[in-house]
């Protein structure tokens, strides 16, 4: 067995022990951690626990391969890593398991996410980023198994770039691209599709990706005789094997108890991967589960005796222990002084972490108990104050909530009462939520000054004797513009590289900015996501194009978990500015009609959703994202890219807002309300209509998410009285969604003389064909016989029934 590291530098026996030994203090730091972390929850002063016991000695030789620049993108049971390039400390790790709201105790999430999802600081306090390539990195964690993959693609190919890409700004993001993104993924998680796609397409990309597998052969109860064929994920994977002439991965085996074999793997993958960014896959085997998958559960249940006792010899912990002991290393004896010392101080670091979690919670208490205390010696209703009181103080360890409820409570028994002493509750309340809330809810969105809010309406400008030329030609125009002046702009999806996208809004790009800037993808709408999420976490601005709206829905769920909750889950210390670019609405048939509006708008609050109802608003839309900081869905109109539409002479200049509605015809009688390709039927609707004289007024939306942020609509409706949302999409879907941000968010009701109604389509999916269209959607007719019966219900004399 060697007793030696490959290093170029020769070490002393003096010095490697000193290290070895120091890798062995982490492990069991780590392992205590791991089990009074466990007791926490039992105990009940954490919520949920799940740790990184079993998995700690891998996670050492990681770390010692991992340079600074580099990513991981990994998963729950990475406490050891994130310890062993000192960015975790004990008391963080208890900070987390208490969901201590501070970010500066707990800089993983401020308390947002459970304990073991981990996160590095890219931005600093005001959004602005720091410099990756002087610090260790690792992207926020999320819960859904295998969805750090899609993201890890990302991170891998941003380096891809940086060391190919000529005229980028590299200072904070890359040293010559050489930059490895690390991943970790559970066995059982293997099963997923996005793990299957990952794979494939680094493989097909060839970026500096190094995936490690911690196999322990179960995922939680669940054995690998039902997860993985042949219960071997490197022996099924073993086709990816790059060869003398094929290109793919390198693919190694080693056992999570062997720590000198570990040690050589880890320098070995990273030497590859950094230098030829080949993609490398570690099948770490041999790994246990000491205290079972979490804490709730307990894993005597689903393993039976003989495992039981194969992972308590071959613990990774147990297993370096013997290896020291046999290597002169340390002897028992040392090792037990040392693990007692360790116990001690991890005791002590989770009191620590304990008390500066309660402490501000306590003082909280007091001042609720001081003022509740005056407020009952003024109230006729003392004594159920009191109750109140005793309560609360009953309560040894409280949470915020129960401060909270007490008081508010306490404000029903003086409803009818005045004093000073309720007024002085009354403010304190108000002021504690006002100060509290943020600490549950801020950074849905970014909060620097990029945020996508603060970009200013450019107007598109036009010379006298500007060309009418196809919409698709204005994107392009367009989209070059952004490629000349952005060099860390790039934009790729199936059928954009090559021949431009299928409308050709990219039409000679590629020629021009190159195949690494403009390029064509696998079918594998996650993993495009995923590139676009991680390359634009190291400062890149990718723009991901999802070829149709309807296939988005294989990306929503990485939109939904990853993109949409960056900002949300780091709060704000991560961002991910991904553009995603689709084309939607009305087409033909079941899956190219692209109306799942509602779906979208209920699953990204995070992320903008954007639905232009021309091509020089998309090309504004891009160009506002562009300068702002923030990530979003643009859809542009399927049926809209041979339109004609006038050539602006300030492309690349001229920026839709965002929030912000049209108006786009003006009358007296009703407000419709509507967005993308449905606007030009209102509109043939509203000229109809006013041959009858029903005089319409159009407000196109243009951006859903945010809505109408200067309340226009309400506006035009206390003009009008009436209001009518016309929607492609299901009944309970987007126009449910636009009447409720009409409603409650902009208090209509006090203006409207008729019922607000919403038109939409039938139930099921759009048939094909024109008159699959006619009878699926809310068509011409439709919509005016919708208006005509609001006038009629109004005034029948003038407007007598149609039929
Ligand atoms: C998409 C999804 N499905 C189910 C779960 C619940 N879940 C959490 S961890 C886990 C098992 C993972 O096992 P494995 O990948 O082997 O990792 P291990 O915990 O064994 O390290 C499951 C089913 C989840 N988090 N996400
Ligand atoms: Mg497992």
């Amino acid at each position: 067995m060697k007793t030696k590291p490959d290093t170029k530098t020769e070490i002393t026996f003096e010095d490697f022990k000193a290290e070895v030994l120091n890798d062995y203090k982490l492990a069991v730091t780590s392992r205590e951690c791991s089990l009074l972390g466990r007791r926490e929850v039992l105990t009940g002063k954490a919520k949920f626990g799940i740790f990184g016991d079993g998995k700690e000695i891998p996670q050492i030789a990681w770390a010692k391969a991992f340079e600074n620049g580099d990513f991981r993108s990994g998963y729950y049971r990475d406490q050891t890593f994130m310890m062993a390039i000192g960015e975790l400390t004990v008391h963080q790790f208890f900070a987390g398991l208490y969901a201590n709201t501070d970010l500066k105790e707990e800089p993983m999430s401020a308390g947002r996410q459970m304990g073991g999802h981990f996160a590095t600081h890219s931005l600093d306090a005001n959004g602005q980023w720091n410099n990756l390539t002087e610090q260790k990195n690792s992207s926020a964690d999320i819960s859904p198994t295998a969805g750090q993959m899609p993201r890890l693609l990302g991170l891998a190919q941003a380096s891809k770039i940086y060391r190919n890409v000529e005229g980028i700004d590299t200072t904070n993001f890359s040293k010559s691209g050489n930059e490895i993104a690390w991943g970790t993924i559970g066995n059982a998680s293997t099963s997923e599709g996005l793990f299957f796609e990952t794979i494939n397409a680094a493989g097909v990309l060839q970026v500096p990706m190094i995936i490690s597998i911690w196999d322990d052969n179960y995922g939680i109860s669940v054995h690998a005789k039902h997860q993985t064929t042949k219960e071997n994920i490197s022996e099924i994977l073993k086709g990816f094997q790059r060869t003398e002439d094929q290109k793919g991965y390198e693919i190694f085996r080693v056992n999570g108890w062997n720590y000198p074999e570990l040690m050589d793997t880890y320098q070995r993958a990273a030497m590859i991967s950094r230098k030829e960014h080949v993609p490398v896959m570690i099948h770490v085997q041999e790994l246990t589960q000491p205290q079972g998958h979490s804490t709730s559960g307990s894993h005597e249940r689903y393993k039976d005796l003989e495992r039981l006792t194969w992972e308590a010899e071959y613990d990774c912990n147990a297993q370096m222990r013997k290896w020291m002991v046999s290597n002169n290393i340390a002897t028992d004896d040392e090792l037990l002084d040392l693990e007692r010392n360790i116990k001690r101080e991890v005791r002590l670091a989770k009191k620590e972490a304990w008390l500066t979690f309660i402490s501000p919670i306590l003082e909280e208490s007091k001042a609720a108990i001081n003022l509740l205390n005056q407020l009952a010696t003024t109230s006729a209703n003392g004594v159920f104050i009191r109750k109140l009181i005793s309560d609360l103080e009953t309560i040894e360890e409280p949470l915020r909530r129960d401060i909270l409820s007490a008081a508010r409570k306490a404000l029903r028994y003086v409803v009818s009462e005045s004093s000073p002493t309720k007024v002085a509750l009354q403010n304190w309340i108000n002021h504690y939520i006002e100060t509290i809330q943020p600490k549950y809810s801020s950074h849905l969105h970014s909060e620097s000054n990029q945020n996508a809010l603060h970009q200013n309406e450019v107007l598109p400008t036009y010379d006298d004797n500007a060309t009418e030329v196809d919409g698709r030609v204005v994107l392009r125009e367009n989209f070059d513009a952004i490629f000349k002046t952005h060099p860390e702009s790039l934009i790729f999806g199936e059928d954009a590289g090559f021949i431009g996208d299928v409308n050709q809004g990219l039409e000679g790009l590629q020629e021009k900015y190159g195949e690494l800037r403009v390029s064509d993808t696998g079918i594998r709408e996650a993993t495009i996501i995923g590139q676009g999420i991680g390359m634009s976490m190291r400062g890149l601005r990718p723009i991901a194009e999802i070829q149709y709206l309807d296939y988005i829905m294989y990306a929503l769920q990485i939109m939904s978990d990853d993109l949409a909750t960056v900002q949300y889950r780091t709060k704000g210390r991560q961002k991910a500015p991904l553009i995603v670019r689709t084309r939607g609405h009305r087409l033909e048939g079941i899956w190219h009609s692209g109306s799942q509006m509602g779906g979208i708008l209920n699953l990204v609050r995070g992320i903008h959703v954007l639905v232009p109802r021309n091509m020089t608003k998309a090309a504004g839309f891009y160009n506002t994202l562009l300068a702002s900081d923030e990530p979003a869905l643009v859809v542009e109109c399927l049926n809209g890219y041979r339109l004609k539409e006038k050539l602006p002479n300030n492309i690349g200049e001229f920026k839709t807002p965002i929030g912000v509605v049209e108006t786009i015809r003006e009358g007296d009688d009703i407000t419709l309300v509507s967005y993308g390709s449905t606007l030009r039927l209102v509109e043939q609707a509203a000229k109809e209509l006013q041959e009858v004289g029903i005089d319409a007024e159009i407000i196109d939306v243009q951006s859903l998410l945010p809505f109408d942020i200067n309340h226009d609509i309400v506006k035009s409706i206390a003009k009008t009285n009436r209001v009518m949302v016309i929607d492609e999409d299901v009944k309970g879907g987007a126009s449910a969604y636009i009447l409720d941000q009409i409603i409650n968010e902009q208090n209509a009701f006090e203006y409207l003389d008729s019922k607000p109604t919403t038109l939409a389509a039938k139930p099921h999916r759009p048939a094909y064909g024109t008159d699959g269209d006619y009878f699926s959607k809310p068509s011409v007719e439709d919509i005016f016989e919708a208006i005509y019966d609001v006038m009629h219900e109004l005034n029948p004399m003038d407007f007598p029934k149609l039929r």
